[in-house]
């Protein structure tokens, strides 16, 4: 399976396995976790991905935005991480539409979540000049 391109994604195989994980996360079964508790057990499974990058995933897809992770909100998330480079999650998140660019629309709604800056003349992004800004923001 290729980077979340696939529809196996949304399959009750890997549903449930994403689900499994998330129940081994929430060890006090609250039905939510904690972004940098969830964090510390990512890196403990062995995923790579930056403490700045993980909290732009996790404004992106904290919609309630109650600063917790419901179930709800990590199951599209988890597919990614399982399957993508870390620099492709957000690009994945950000693509809301899921046509492989992101376009003013979906800039405006990132910029406004993580308090990014773009320049309001680009009318749409591709995945390389996205993973450049992305790039640049977090090295703010
Ligand atoms: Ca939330
Ligand atoms: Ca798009």
């Amino acid at each position: 399976m290729g980077c979340g391109e696939s529809k196996k994604e949304d399959t009750d195989m890997v549903g449930e396995n994403v689900m499994d994980f998330f129940d081994r996360f929430d060890t006090d079964a609250e039905g939510y976790l904690n972004p940098d508790k969830l964090f510390e057990k990512l890196k403990v499974e062995g995923f790579k991905v930056s403490k700045p990058m993980f909290d732009a995933y996790i404004a992106l897809i904290d919609e309630n935005k109650d600063g917790k992770i419901q179930k709800s909100e990590f199951k599209p998330i988890m597919g990614y991480i399982i399957s993508c480079p870390a620099d492709d999650v957000i690009f994945k998140v950000a693509d809301k539409n899921k046509d492989g660019k992101i376009d003013k629309k979906e800039l405006s709604l990132l910029s406004k979540r993580l308090g990014w800056k773009f320049d309001e003349s680009i009318e749409s992004m591709t995945k390389d000049e996205f993973k450049a800004f992305v790039e640049k923001n977090l090295k703010k």
